[in-house]
């Protein structure tokens, strides 16, 4: 991905921190600060879409809950809830005039300054939750939702779920997916699938993966130690709504190569269209039909153009969001 220039960048001049807003060039943290040494955070992304209703953040509150369970299974105790959490989203969303944004709230082990206290052992340091917004383009390059992406299969194994559990979104487990995206940058391609530690198909270094075969979908369980992704729940969601079958069930490696189509999906990738993987092409080496349907329908739900499957609530309209108060 090209790097970015602030000055070109449009970032959210507000980042919440602990409660309170407070500037971009003021949201620092020490050099001391626990997860900086150890990996200690948790964080999120969450896409604002532009609407006809000004802009709405999609499935905020799913989200804010996996920030909050990511949280729990690292013990970190932090005295903001869901709500809270959804409150301070929306502040820093309203208050950077943005509308289309990705949000990143990170929640981490910092350093007391007054009390510093140094190692391994997390507990003594307190927890600090910060809200960052940008606009951020497409994660793949501008041309791969609709042209796709040429990827491989990594010679790095996925995390597994009793080392680091791919359930909880921590910024440790990212030192894999570097490994991962770096290998597969070097060697051309635009990401890399990693495989589980049972040699299944696992997911990329920051997306779920999908197969469609003879007009079914297929996409690794839970236990093939991926993120529960949200846009891989809509997307199932979607799917089936559209009358289409999904299996959730592993799958070999070989099996991708076969497939009649390959995604990816994420909030910074959305749906992300696979054209080759390890230079096999897949299909047709274009955009799939099924795909392209669901990709439509995913597109029309984030613009408000379409209610969710099952009637769901996606989207929490900025302007009107209930319990957001001016500070
Ligand atoms: N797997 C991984 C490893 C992952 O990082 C993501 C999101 C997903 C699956 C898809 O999850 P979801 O966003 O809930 O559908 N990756 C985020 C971070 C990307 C980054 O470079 O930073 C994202 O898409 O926001």
């Amino acid at each position: 991905m090209a790097k970015n220039d602030v000055k070109t960048l449009k970032i959210a001049q507000k980042v919440w921190k602990n409660g309170e807003l407070i500037n971009w060039e003021d949201a620092r943290v020490h050099v001391m600060a626990h997860s900086l040494h150890y990996g200690s955070s948790v964080f999120e992304g969450i896409r604002c879409y532009s609407t006809k209703k000004g802009p709405a953040i999609f499935r905020l509150r799913e989200h804010i809950q996996r920030l909050l369970n990511s949280a729990k299974i690292y013990r970190m105790e932090t005295k903001f809830d869901c709500d809270a959490l959804c409150e301070a989203a929306i502040r820093v969303v309203k208050e950077s005039q943005l509308g289309q944004c990705y949000i990143r709230p990170i929640m981490f082990r910092s350093l007391d300054e007054q009390n510093p206290a140094f190692g391994v052992n997390p507990f003594p340091n307190p927890v600090d939750c910060f809200i960052a917004a940008w606009d951020w383009g497409k994660y793949l390059g501008d041309e791969a939702v609709e042209n796709g992406v040429d990827v491989c299969v990594s010679s790095w194994t996925r995390i597994t779920s009793n080392s680091l559990p791919a359930m909880a979104k921590a910024s440790a487990n990212y030192m894999n997916s570097q490994l991962i995206k770096m290998e597969a940058i070097l060697n051309g391609f635009a990401e890399g699938i990693a495989l589980d530690d049972r040699g299944y198909v696992s997911e990329g270094s920051g997306e779920n993966i999908f197969v469609v075969k003879d007009g079914e979908i297929y996409t690794p369980p839970l236990g093939a130690s991926i993120l529960p992704g949200i846009t891989r729940d809509s997307v199932i969601k979607i799917a089936r709504e559209l009358g289409i079958k999904v299996h959730e069930t592993s799958i070999q490696r070989a099996a991708l190569y076969v497939a009649d189509e390959v995604f990816f999906t994420g909030t910074a990738a959305e749906i992300t269209p696979i054209r080759s993987i390890d230079r096999i092409t897949i299909g047709s080496g274009k955009r799939g039909e099924i795909t392209k349907k669901l990709q439509e329908a995913f597109f029309e739900i984030v613009h408000g153009e379409r209610p969710a499957p099952n009637q769901e609530k996606w989207l929490t309209y900025v302007e009107d969001a209930r319990f957001y108060h001016r500070v």
